[in-house]
């Protein structure tokens, strides 16, 4: 039998490869397997119990919020209050940052970005949710963390990740040294690797647009819907669509099997429905470290310089040579 490594045994060999590290990140990331695993148990149970349906609140974006992402969002939030290693954290869910004041944490090292349940949408219809985060680094020099902390760009994050709730539950994140999979065996509760050094093939055949917004698309990206559909031995068309409105399953799929994704700007959303913070630069992260492209088909992602925490980014990600497809149609049409 092949020796199983789980998500612990993993982030602590990795930590021996840095003599000098204090051990925090990893506990941070330790920490949030923890946070994932209960979340995963009680998504389970989203059928059963009378958690389902709406909370009855909006959030900051003028979405109805589910019971299960103010659930999930607290469970991140405590987690992260209590393991010392965070001085705060900003969330989809809450309108504003969040500055651990406590005496354990107001001085931690790390600031969290993140979306504790995206595709949320999909929990009533049992399809797969996802947990998208980032870490970095804090730039304020002590006490409870700072909005400068939070507005740095893509390119500063120290590690970033997500969790899919899907048929398995997965983990997957980067620390900048490539992209590892853990797999949630749900009879001994660990997380075990199972897709060691993920890498996006350069090509593919699935494309994931929302394509009900066709209409409102540009020229650019018309035109790249309409190629995808003609019929050519030699690039494999017509491609697949394959769009599950959930962005972790979605890209997570493509990074497995080669394929694109995007969310682009449309008239009713003009920079995009996506957010930089908590969706567009760790999925970007991910991306590019699994070899892959992640760009608002104007500028690399994780070079946006943020302005505000809540901040929408048009986004396109997935396989080298598909996405640069698509950034030849935008190049040559718009
Ligand atoms: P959410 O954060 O409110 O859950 O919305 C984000 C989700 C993404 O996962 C997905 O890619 C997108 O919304 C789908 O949006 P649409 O239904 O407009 O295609
Ligand atoms: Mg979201």
């Amino acid at each position: 039998m092949s020796q199983v490594k789980t998500l612990n045994e993993f982030i602590l060999d990795k930590q021996h490869d840095f003599p000098f590290a204090s051990g925090e990140l990893s506990r941070l990331l330790s920490d949030i397997g923890v946070a994932s695993k209960i979340i995963n148990q009680e998504i389970n149970k989203a059928g059963l119990v009378n958690i389902l349906g709406a909370a009855g609140n909006e959030n900051i974006q003028g979405e109805e919020q589910q019971l299960l992402d103010v659930f999930a969002d607290n469970k991140f939030i405590n987690a992260f209050r209590s393991g010392g290693e965070v001085c705060g954290i900003a969330s989809e869910e809450n309108d504003d940052f969040l500055p651990f004041e406590n005496e354990s944490s107001r001085n931690g090292k790390y600031v969290v970005t993140f979306d504790p349940l995206d595709g949320s949408s999909n929990i009533d219809v049992n399809v797969s949710v996802g947990t998208i985060f980032s870490i970095y680094r804090r730039i304020s020099t002590e006490g409870p963390a700072q909005l400068e902390d939070f507005l740095q760009k893509g390119t500063e994050q120290v590690a970033a990740g997500y969790v899919i709730y899907g048929s398995s539950t997965m983990l997957v994140y980067t620390t900048g040294k490539g992209v590892n999979g853990f797999t949630l065996d749900p009879g001994i509760g660990e997380y075990c690797l199972s897709h060691p050094n993920m890498k996006a093939p350069e090509d593919g055949r699935l494309y994931s647009f929302n394509e009900g917004n066709y209409n409102t698309f540009s020229t650019g990206l018309q035109k790249y819907c309409d190629w995808v559909k003609e019929e050519d031995a030699s690039t494999g068309r017509p491609y697949s669509c394959r769009y599950i409105a959930s962005m972790v399953a979605d890209i997570h799929r493509n990074l497995i099997k080669g394929g694109v994704f995007c969310y682009p700007a449309t008239a009713g959303s003009p920079n995009g429905k996506l957010r930089l913070l908590y969706e567009c630069n760790p999925m970007a992260f991910i991306v590019e470290q699994a070899g892959g492209i992640a760009t608002t088909g104007h500028e690399r992602i994780m070079e946006i310089q943020p302005t505000e925490l809540h901040q929408r980014v048009p986004a396109l990600m997935g396989s080298k040579n598909m996405v640069g497809k698509v950034l030849e149609m935008i190049n040559q049409y718009d």
